[in-house]
């Protein structure tokens, strides 16, 4: 009778009563108790991690991928869109789920989210979850109309999604087999939010170049020849390495 039934699967089954934040999603909640996954231990009646997360996400998809990926489904790193940012981009073409989740990661002090996208259908959606993916709340819907070419995208994070323990997805809902691809490059979750109060380098070596700068191409900090003082420092050796 349900013979043409079309298949279907379940993952990631969650049954328990009901914990706050469920356990933080690294734990089971038993008799309205925590007890948590190896790594995290119980604070405020949820699972937290036992040492504290990174704090910055940086990938360009040229070399090893980052630790900092928890999956990466229905994606592969490949040049199928053409270049997105530079070099290599995470490249979802494949029919089903198509989702990069990050690894939870302390955002307490993080201002925002950054990449490079192009969408050949449908919309991006960007999430972030300080449960590990049992609830997530939205960040930004990024309709394919609006990236058939590359873009830079910058998300200043809310108040909710600064916590040490953060996951952030790219994802698109629903997928047929004739869907276009989409493609992601040069993902940054970072920099230091005291940089919102106004921005100063002395180029001195107190702050990772990375903190203040998205991308510096060419340069490099040296000391300056005329004023004797370190500056960065664009010369014709150092040529771009792309
Ligand atoms: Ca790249």
């Amino acid at each position: 009778m349900y013979r043409d039934a079309p298949p279907f699967a379940l993952d990631g089954v969650y049954i328990s009563e009901p914990c706050p934040n469920h356990c933080g999603g690294h734990g089971d909640c038993i008799s309205g108790v925590c007890f948590c996954d190896m790594g995290y231990t119980v604070e405020q009646d949820s699972c937290v991690p036992s040492v504290a997360s990174p704090s910055e996400l940086t990938e360009g998809f040229e070399g090893k991928l980052s630790p900092l990926w928890q999956s990466i489904s229905g994606g592969q790193i490949g040049g199928g869109c053409g270049i997105i940012s530079e070099g290599k981009a995470l490249y979802f073409s494949s029919a089903g789920r198509r989702e990069a989740r990050t690894a939870p990661l302390d955002t307490t002090n993080t201002r925002l989210a950054q990449f490079y996208i192009r969408i050949g259908s449908k919309s991006v959606i960007v999430q972030f979850s300080t449960n590990n993916g049992i609830q997530w709340q939205f960040l930004r819907e990024l309709d394919f109309s609006s990236f058939l070419e590359p873009q830079v995208v910058t998300i200043e994070l809310p108040p909710p999604a600064k916590t040490p323990y953060t996951v952030f997805r790219w994802w698109q809902p629903q997928q047929g087999k004739h869907s276009a691809q989409w493609t992601l490059d040069d993902v940054l979750i970072g920099m230091n939010d005291s940089s919102r109060t106004g921005f100063h380098d002395k180029f001195d070596g107190t702050t990772p170049l990375r903190h203040n700068w998205y991308r510096i191409q060419g340069g490099e900090v040296t000391v300056d020849c005329l004023s004797l003082d370190t500056a960065l420092t664009f010369n014709s050796e150092a040529i771009d390495s792309k």
